[in-house]
């Protein structure tokens, strides 16, 4: 099934001349809006009407995550804030908040491509989706909420926290849909087997997990310890929220960004030139219909590749692969690059060890240090000391093997690692406190 037969499936040529027409509405408006773009064009030497192609884009500066926080609060809204009807903002790790701003016409955007993820995500109206992104500031809740009223399924507001309860509800209302990250669906699984819950006896079928990442060897944990087909979905804050980007049910391979609404992009982080097709690089988002605080290439740090093959499903908007993680969040250990979703894969992929894990990354002697802390089973913790020691020193084979980084793993009792009921901390990085 597809929520916008129309326009999901416009075929290419229809659906560029769709974006073109878009693409050079939003350079006018912001042109005309936002002094920030205005004198960036400027700069550059650009007029809106030097925009007559696709690739034309390409001429236009970047816009950063530190632009925003230099025009905190709403020096980058394009509309009179008589028109704002939302605000929202990512707190981040470091320094001031990003602010976006919704007309009544984004948020209405916004309501149809999270109902167009969720059926592309297998779910339908009659469904009771148990929302458990976080409500608030973070888009994760209301973005849901919203998708899942216009698409008529009934919604539970639950937020995040109150884990029991969320069990508990879960059971007794009967819910089939699943919206978290990917870490608290695990929290949640354990949870419901502390209360006696399980999960093969509950109505749930879809779960629909994003705003961190998580390797394809974390789904099938997830899927097999809550019965469910997980469904990976992509957004941030300062493109719209969740449902930037999903994958179909159908094809669980590749997340279908909704083209109609976002022009993507992927480059070399270091050169700012495209890449080939199927390449890795980071994805740069151009927004071409957004009204409060549209952006032009933004830079969202995220690592991913593009292929524009056709789907199973039909749909024709291109497919991101799985983010392996934020540039950002790239750790290099002595000169080693690695993602913390690449250590989850090796992780992932050994028996008796549970999906919960910290990277503790330090320096002595001037020699960067990664410490594994990872949690394994109730009952080998109680085997001999042996037993631990040569599983610890087979991980650390695997990683060395597999990632060419050498680290020290350390095994926990089950429940030591800090649960998160929204985004997973999984790095901690004392490097910068000596
Ligand atoms: O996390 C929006 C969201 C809510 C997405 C619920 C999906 C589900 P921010 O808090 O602004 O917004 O964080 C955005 O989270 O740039 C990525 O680095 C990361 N992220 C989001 N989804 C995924 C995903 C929301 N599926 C930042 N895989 C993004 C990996 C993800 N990383």
């Amino acid at each position: 099934m597809i929520y916008n037969e129309e326009f999901e499936t416009l075929p290419r040529p229809a659906l560029e001349a769709l974006q073109l027409k878009r693409l050079k509405s939003t350079i006018k408006r912001v042109y005309n809006q936002v002094p920030f773009y205005r004198e960036g064009l400027d700069k550059a030497g650009i007029i809106p009407e030097d925009i007559n192609s696709l690739s034309d884009l390409q001429k236009l500066p970047f816009t950063h995550k530190q632009d925003m926080r230099d025009s905190y609060p709403y020096g980058l809204f394009a509309v009179p804030m008589e028109e704002i009807v939302r605000i929202h903002a990512s707190s981040g790790t470091t320094g001031k908040p990003t602010v976006v701003g919704y007309t009544r016409k984004d948020i209405e955007v916004w309501s149809e491509l999270m109902a167009r993820s969720f059926v592309a995500a297998g779910a339908h109206k009659g469904d009771i989706i148990h929302n458990a992104y976080g409500y608030g500031l973070f888009t994760g809740g209301l973005g849901a909420h919203y998708g899942a009223e216009r698409l008529g399924a009934s919604v539970i507001p639950m937020s995040g926290g109150n884990t029991k309860k969320q069990i508990l509800i879960m059971k007794d209302f009967g819910s089939t849909v699943l919206t978290c990250t990917p870490s608290y669906s695990l929290y949640l699984a354990e949870a419901a087997l502390e209360e006696g819950v399980d999960f093969k006896s509950l109505r749930l079928r879809v779960g629909i997990f994003g705003a961190e990442p998580w390797s394809e060897s974390m789904r099938k944990e997830i899927e097999s310890k809550l019965n469910i087909c997980a469904i990976d979905i992509y957004g941030l804050s300062e493109i719209m929220g969740p449902g930037v980007a999903i994958e179909c049910h159908e094809a669980k391979n590749g997340l279908h960004i909704w083209e109609d609404h976002f022009l993507p992009e992927i480059i070399d982080p270091e050169t700012g030139n495209l890449v080939p097709e199927g390449e890795k690089g980071e994805l740069v988002i151009t927004t071409i219909t957004k009204e409060g605080i549209p952006l032009v290439r933004y830079r969202t740090r995220d690592i991913t590749s593009i292929t524009y093959d056709p789907c199973v499903c039909g749909r024709t908007h291109a497919r991101i692969a799985r983010m392996s993680g934020r540039s950002d969040d790239m750790l290099i250990i002595r000169g080693v690059n690695i993602f913390p979703s690449q250590i989850e894969s090796v992780l992932m992929k050994i028996e008796k060890v549970e999906p919960h894990y910290l990277l503790i990354v330090d320096r002595k002697d001037n020699l960067d240090t990664l410490e594994v802390q990872v949690e394994v089973d109730e009952q080998l913790f109680s085997d001999e000391v042996k037993h631990l020691q040569a599983l610890a020193q087979a991980i650390e084979k695997e990683i060395k093997d597999m990632l060419g980084v050498t680290c020290k793993v350390r095994l926990v009792e089950p429940k030591t690692i800090l649960r998160s009921e929204g985004k997973a901390k999984r790095v901690i990085d004392k490097r910068g406190e000596h």
